[in-house]
């Protein structure tokens, strides 16, 4: 088996279990292959020159992982400006957050260069690349015009959206050209599939060749969705485990009279948080027979806080949880508890399982691995229920959850009360669909079936 090189903005070291579920995953086979594991060290230097970058070595256990820094002007257009001031809001559908600044761009294109020039001569003869997420979406062409011949495979973990929201991007025709570079593109659903076949069919003059195969400018990739998963068994050892454990009897006992519903969630605008907050104030509204009973804890934690988008969200929800607290609350009630920090991860099970109902409501998602944890977490004999997002990837695969539309604040609240009063027997009829479906199609699945793809691709 060739040597695994994994590719990411960030790394996580695979010994950790903290570092979550693609970490286990692509860790397991790093581990398996020697691999090494390539991306931006996280730190930003002051003053350094646009385009370098010190690379770091470093061993954890098999696996090398393998860093370069940044410098500021670097981290500001690659990192703050083009990936997520242009790249998140646009795959997201939200043309109206996005800002496009030519300098960007060009800061975009010199870390990719810098990252390919970096790896180049880390690499052997017969590794497997596989290249993850948006920010390193050129990252195969820049290596393949420095005369890099392994199989590259790239992975986007978010949304592709529509052609006619993909063309408002200045560089759109450059961006996607490049990923005919790579030998495999995964893709989370069939819709962003189905999006990749119109556009590059319309915009780049592709074959479509069947089976998933295109052509273009030369070279012949395969496009498709690979749903991710996640490692149940490993969620399932966290959920009984001490943490999560003492963290479920701690709010069973806290809210023995309540109903819980649970949003965990990073504090991003495409999470849908705001609209979730109101279909739950529509529910106190109209359902009367929740006040003084349902709660909603809502974790939010903090992320990219540098990025403008991310303060005006912030503030919209402090201003909503507050309005609604101070309508509905009671001496002895709090309708929204809202944390805005991160929970340790061990301790997000524990949460899950006391919770009769989980909200996971985006207004757009790659796929969302909160849903298929809160699936994991719950306790067959007596589950709550999912609630999910008609937007989010994994309503393609989760048919037993609820699905809502978050834009309707008023339909998710029918919803959400139908979900409360569920009878047992149909809320463990859906459970044990649902279960058995994100086993079947854990991450190790979805690791092994990228790879597969890859390596039957002949070599270019
Ligand atoms: P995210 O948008 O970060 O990732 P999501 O799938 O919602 O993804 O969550 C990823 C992980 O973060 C989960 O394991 C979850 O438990 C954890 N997490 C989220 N909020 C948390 C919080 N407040 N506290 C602690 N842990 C939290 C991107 C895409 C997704 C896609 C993933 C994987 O946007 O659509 O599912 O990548 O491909």
């Amino acid at each position: 088996m060739s040597r695994l090189v994994v590719v990411s903005n960030r790394l996580a070291d695979p010994r950790k279990p903290a570092a979550g579920g693609l970490a286990v995953a692509l860790g397991e086979t790093l581990n398996r292959t020697g691999g090494l594991w390539f991306g931006w060290s996280g730190t930003v230097l002051e003053g350094g020159t646009p385009g370098e970058g010190e690379l770091h070595r470093q061993q954890a256990g098999t696996v090398t992982l393998a860093t370069v820094d940044l410098c500021k002007e670097d981290h500001d257009s690659f990192y703050l400006g083009y990936s997520n001031g242009v790249l998140w809001p646009v795959f997201h559908y939200r043309l109206d957050l996005a800002h496009f600044d030519a300098g960007h761009v060009a800061g975009y294109r010199r870390v990719n260069q810098l990252f390919a020039r970096k790896l180049l001569p880390l690499l052997r003869d017969d590794d497997t690349i596989w290249v993850h997420d948006y920010h390193l979406i050129p990252l195969a062409a820049e290596l393949r015009a420095m005369g890099c011949r392994q199989k590259i495979g790239f992975f986007l973990h978010i949304p592709l959206p529509p052609q006619q929201i993909l063309a408002a991007i200045p560089q759109h025709e450059w961006l996607m050209r490049s990923l005919f570079s790579y030998d495999v593109v995964g893709l989370q659903s069939e819709t962003d599939a189905m999006h990749f076949a119109r556009y590059v069919q319309g915009e780049l003059g592709a074959q479509a060749l069947g089976e998933h195969m295109f052509r273009a400018f030369g070279n012949t990739i395969r496009a498709q969705a690979f749903p991710i998963g996640i490692d149940v068994d490993e969620f399932a050892a966290l959920t009984h485990a001490k943490d999560a454990r003492d963290t479920y009897l701690r709010m069973r006992e806290e809210y023995a009279r309540r109903r819980l519903l649970i949003g965990v969630d990073r504090l991003d605008y495409s999470k849908g948080i705001p609209h979730r907050i109101r279909a739950f104030r529509e529910l106190l509204a109209h359902y009367p027979e929740n006040r003084d009973s349902a709660t909603l804890i809502q974790i939010a934690s903090p992320t990219r806080e540098s990025v403008e988008a991310y303060n005006d969200i912030r503030q919209e929800l402090e201003g909503l949880c507050g309005a609604i607290n101070g309508d509905y609350g009671e001496l002895d009630w709090m309708p929204i508890r809202y944390i805005h920090r991160v929970v340790a991860r061990k301790r997000i099970p524990g949460i899950c399982r006391a919770a009769a109902v989980g909200l996971v409501t985006p207004l757009r998602d790659g796929m969302n691995l909160v849903a298929k944890e809160y699936v994991a977490a719950q306790d067959p004999a007596d589950p709550g229920v999912l609630v999910l997002s008609r937007f989010a990837g994994a309503a393609e695969q989760m048919r037993e959850a609820l699905l809502v539309n978050p834009y309707d604040a008023h339909g998710t609240a029918e919803v959400i009360q139908r979900a409360l009063r569920m009878p047992l027997e149909e809320r463990r009829e859906r459970h044990q669909k649902l279960l058995q479906g994100i086993r079947e199609q854990d991450v190790h699945w979805w690791r092994k079936s990228f790879l597969d793809a890859l390596a039957q691709m002949p070599r270019p």
